[in-house]
């Protein structure tokens, strides 16, 4: 037992945007003031994050000059060499101002889409000069309302030549950067681009770079689509594409909600830790939630900290979980070491199959011994354990 209190070898991030979040929302105006960067990282700094991310415009006013972009982005940088927080990821912003309310790269109108393109080149800039490792790319506005507005060929057509660009600028720059997908099923757009975690790896192996290109999935996107988020981030290490993740708290499909960390489906947060802290995935544990409007400032930073402790709850119950000699008899009885194991020999065909002696209706009587293994898992979620 431990007190749960968070390290930077914990590699903890959060973005600016959502510690900043002024709770302005469909039904109502901000209900906090803006929150000063420079504090933002000071404060998280002391809560025991090692990481802040940010959209271009959560520092440098949208349309700023070049002199307005180093006067906002002085401070900010003074308080980074002052904590020693990292800046492990970056994202732009193609959404909030009016000229994207058809989005940036999958925009109809041209020159809009030009424009999109050159102000996510100038944060892969201000990324790769901060020490950023991946790109995000949130396609929010990407998408339509309805049928003849958009046609979808020739969206992806656009969408794939925005990256194809910038996958060609990162090379030529010599960043050492790649870019995440993030995708979300709808809103604000009645239906967005690649959807899905499967639709945006689809989408990636188009890419003329596609070792460039990866995901960064959020809990709340998958589980507003009913989706299981832990089976979509260990399909995403499978196909060696989890760059980066986004944590958060939802309750099935509803808007998205932005909880913090572990508040909200909490079994799905359980197996979340589980595959990220067993799957091989070694980027920034991220999370992208909204302080509910309710709270004041002191609330904010209740609720960032406990997204951080949530996930140094779970991480403990599942590593408990893992090592427990009950759970290893029962993932022997469950045959876990049997998926584990390939079908086939080596060298064996399909006509070699045809030789084995199989009693289908003996093999149909076998239970598979898998209630007894999640109760474990349960028993821990619940504290009994
Ligand atoms: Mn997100």
């Amino acid at each position: 037992m431990n007190d749960y209190t968070p390290t930077r070898e914990d590699r903890f991030s959060f973005g600016l945007w959502t510690v900043g979040w002024e709770g302005v929302d469909v039904f109502g105006g901000a209900v906090r003031p803006r929150l000063d960067p420079a504090t933002a990282v000071h404060k998280l700094a002391e809560l025991g994050a090692y990481g802040i991310t940010f959209h271009d415009n959560d520092v440098i006013p949208f349309g700023a000059s070049a002199a307005e972009r180093d006067a906002a982005l002085k401070p900010f940088r003074a308080a980074l060499d002052e904590t020693g927080l990292q800046v492990p990821m970056v994202t732009t912003n193609l959404f909030s101002h009016p000229v994207f309310r058809d989005g940036g790269f999958t925009n109809n109108d041209r020159d809009v889409r030009r424009f999109a393109i050159r102000k996510a080149a100038d944060q892969i800039d201000l990324g790769a000069e901060l020490g950023a490792k991946v790109f995000v790319a949130w396609g929010g506005r990407e998408g339509a309302e309805s049928g003849a507005a958009k046609d979808i060929r020739a969206a992806l057509d656009r969408y794939k030549e925005a990256f194809d660009l910038l996958g060609q600028y990162i090379l030529d720059r010599g960043y050492d950067l790649r870019v995440a997908i993030e995708p979300k099923p709808n809103e604000p757009r009645g239906d967005i681009l690649l959807p899905t975690i499967g639709h945006a790896i689809a989408f990636i192996n188009e890419l003329e770079h596609p070792e460039l290109v990866g995901l960064n999935p959020e809990v709340g996107h998958e589980e507003m689509a009913s989706m299981n988020y832990a089976h979509g981030i260990a399909q995403a290490l499978w196909h060696g594409k989890l760059f980066h993740i986004d944590l958060n708290g939802q309750t099935g499909p509803r808007y998205d909600q932005d909880f913090r960390f572990g508040a909200g489906n909490a079994r799905g947060a359980f197996w979340t830790v589980d595959v990220i802290e067993s799957g091989g995935y070694d980027g920034p544990r991220h999370f992208d939630f909204k302080p509910p409007r309710t709270e004041d400032m002191d609330g904010v930073w209740a609720s960032a900290a406990g997204c951080m402790r949530n996930y140094l709850i779970l991480r403990e119950k599942t590593a408990a979980f893992r090592a427990d000699p009950e759970v290893q008899e029962a993932l022997a009885a469950a045959r876990l070491d049997q998926l584990a194991t390939p079908t086939a020999a080596p060298g064996e065909t399909v006509d070699s199959l045809r030789a084995d002696e199989f009693d289908p209706e003996e093999a149909a009587q076998r239970g598979m011994a898998f209630e007894r293994l999640d109760q474990l898992a349960l028993d821990y979620l619940y504290g009994v354990r």
